[in-house]
């Protein structure tokens, strides 16, 4: 397959509501869309970053550069057979994990559709149907917090992520168990915290979570082994694991017993599966993290939580938990049973609404061989 054209564009989305965590609140998605074009069809993928770099380093600025003077010349006009070759084109290129996974993303969707395979089987997903789950941001109140968990769990989330800062934290737990008794509950710190913070931390351990995600720093592997000992419940590494190596090391040191994987943090849906196949030798669990995505980017992460590895509700919610409308159709609808069908279409399985998307741009470039 040779990649002939690809076009990027800078899209914005405004969120229904504003979506607060520890590290600052996000209103509007703005993003990526990553269209390829090889050998007569499309293939789709979306850059997961930001705006400005709060969740990491990455925002949508630095991913347009790098897309634009490196990864794109890299791959633009290359033969290759498979997608997870695509990757190798830029093995020479440090850092930028999101602009990859865009870049390849839109490879593995191209191919997908042009062997008629949905990205599921593509990618060697086992699952016709995933379990979902919501992530909560930080709200002014508690009260407005009850509300919207009692919302979720009405429509059938399988399980509740809200986000916890210092200050907004073991009480505000304790009022949601208090409220909705044993139902499937953790929080994440996007790294709120520090070691120092262990003994507050150790009060969590009080109310069965399913895990704490990312109380400390990303480069924190040892700190985090060292708070996993105090505590019963389970860390979940998000921000400190960007590859399957730093997801083995992070297991083996047992800073965290869960990870989150998110395809964009760790460079594309190639090293998604090698993390994913290293944390399912150690017999650890893990689930698809998400990115606030466009339907792009969710029919993305739905066809990676299809790998069998992914024995955990992910973060991929319903189209209209975040969007008035979406930029596929139709949108992603969530089952009652809190699960959302993994498509088995050719390729993304999703009509991209291209009109809609074109309406929504704020800057494109396109790049022919
Ligand atoms: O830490 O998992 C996170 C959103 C943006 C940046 C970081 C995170 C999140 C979420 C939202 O938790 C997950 C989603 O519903 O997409
Ligand atoms: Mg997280």
């Amino acid at each position: 397959m040779k990649i002939d054209r690809v076009e990027l564009r800078l899209v914005a989305m405004a969120l229904k509501e504003p979506f607060t965590t520890s590290f600052g609140t996000v209103d509007r998605k703005e993003f990526i869309v990553v269209t390829v074009y090889a050998d007569g069809v499309r293939g789709y993928g979306e850059v997961a970053a930001l705006p400005a770099p709060l969740y990491s380093y990455e925002t949508t600025g630095t991913a347009w550069l790098v897309l634009e003077q490196f990864l794109v010349p890299a791959v633009l006009g290359r033969e290759w057979c498979h997608p997870a070759e695509v990757p190798r084109f830029w093995k020479h290129l440090r850092g930028h994990a999101m602009a990859k996974c865009g870049l390849e993303q839109a490879a593995w969707c191209a191919w997908a559709e042009g062997q008629g395979l949905s990205l599921a089987r593509a990618l060697g997903g086992t699952r016709d149907r995933v379990e979902v789950g919501v992530s909560i941001g930080i709200q002014p109140t508690v009260a407005r917090l009850l509300d919207l968990i009692g919302d979720y769990l009405d429509r059938g989330y399988r399980r509740i992520k809200i986000k916890i800062k210092p200050g907004w934290d073991v009480e505000v737990v304790r009022e949601v168990r208090r409220h909705f008794g044993s139902i499937p509950l953790m929080v994440d710190a996007n790294s709120a915290y520090t070691l120092a913070d262990a003994s507050h931390l150790e009060r969590l351990d009080d109310f069965g979570l399913m895990m704490i995600e990312q109380p400390l720093e990303e480069d924190d592997l040892v700190d985090h082994a060292a708070l996993q000992r105090r505590l019963r419940t389970p860390l979940c590494l998000d921000e400190s694991i960007t590859s399957a190596s730093s997801g083995r090391k992070a297991l083996d040191l047992g800073s965290c017993r869960i990870i989150n994987i998110k395809v964009g943090r760790v460079g594309g849906p190639t090293a998604a599966r090698e993390l994913h196949d290293v944390a399912r030798e150690r017999g650890a669990p893990v689930w698809c993290g998400g990115m606030l995505e466009s339907g792009i980017g969710r029919a993305h992460n739905l066809a990676l939580a299809s790998l069998p590895g992914f024995v955990l509700p992910g973060d991929i919610s319903a189209s209209d938990r975040y969007w008035h409308r979406d930029i596929v159709v139709p949108p992603v609808v969530m089952n009652r049973d809190g699960t959302i069908p993994v498509p088995d279409g050719p390729g993304l399985g999703f009509a991209v609404d291209e009109q809609y998307l074109e309406s929504l741009t704020l800057k494109k470039a396109v790049f022919a061989h």
